[in-house]
């Protein structure tokens, strides 16, 4: 964790501007607020960048900006605001040469946002977080260059159902995925009642009808509610839940 600060104070002092990559489904969430306070201290410019606006609905955008300024919605894997983003870079970088580093949660589609701006894949992304290590370089176009880095946690940030949430935790090394995805539909049953189309009435019993409709068993024909959790945990990090909710 102190290298990750080491990393994160190198790449603020070299950039000239810092694009803070937040999941557009949760920007309060993926916000990193003790990064913007050190961005500021070293008076470099902020752009918030809201990627993964494919997976939100267009009439919530204004309310998902708000406390974000200056912002730029995109979607780098719709290839979406691309071109907003690189000419927001060079309103603030006035022609000049410019460095811009690229900050964020794990996740979040730092290395997916560079390779949007690039307009081709210059940087490595994977949907298993923290997949990006050490800072790389990546040239840009014109005068611009691009810092890719791997994602920052807050100090002491060991709440595993944000974690969950944001997809910094790979449902994998979840001991509890049961608990984790009943936390999760609790949050908004709605949604799951119709993605996964069965009636909510509690957690457990989600769990376990869900469980025994997909064929997810342990011996005996019991349900396993903890692979059934995992694979809800899994379906929720991948976007597919929202991208359903979207059609
Ligand atoms: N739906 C959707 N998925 C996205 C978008 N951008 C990135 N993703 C997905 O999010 C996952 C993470 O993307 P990366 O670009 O590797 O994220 P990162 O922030 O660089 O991740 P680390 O290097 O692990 O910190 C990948 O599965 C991407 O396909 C987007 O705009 N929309
Ligand atoms: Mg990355």
């Amino acid at each position: 964790m102190v290298n990750y600060w080491r990393l994160v104070n190198k790449v603020i002092k070299e950039a000239d501007i810092l694009l803070l990559i937040l999941d557009a489904r949760m920007p309060k969430l993926t916000r990193n607020r003790e990064i913007e306070e050190k961005i500021r201290q070293n008076k470099k410019q902020i752009i918030y960048v809201l990627n993964k606006c494919d997976l939100v609905e267009k009439n919530q955008l204004d309310d998902i900006k708000k406390g974000f300024d200056p912002c730029v919605f995109v979607s780098s894997t719709q290839k979406l605001g691309g071109t907003l983003l690189f000419k927001k870079i060079l309103e603030l970088s006035k022609g000049e040469d410019c460095i811009v580093g690229v900050l964020g949660y794990p996740n979040t589609g730092k290395s997916s946002v560079i390779n949007l701006i690039n307009g081709k894949k210059a940087a490595s992304t994977s949907s298993y977080s923290g997949h990006t290590r050490g800072v790389q370089f990546v040239k840009a176009k014109g005068k611009i260059k691009l810092i890719d880095t791997p994602g920052v946690l807050q100090f002491n940030e060991k709440d595993i159902e944000k974690k969950i949430l944001i997809g910094v935790m790979n449902p994998q090394h979840v001991k509890e995925p049961d608990f984790y995805a009943m936390l999760l539909i609790e949050k908004k049953p709605e949604i799951f009642e119709k993605y996964f189309d069965i009636k909510y009435g509690d957690g457990t019993d989600f769990l376990e009808k869900l469980a025994l409709k997909q064929n997810v068993l342990i011996k005996g024909g019991l349900p396993d509610t903890k692979r059934i959790g995992r694979k809800i945990l899994q379906d929720w990090q991948q976007g597919k839940i929202h991208e359903f909710l979207l059609k």
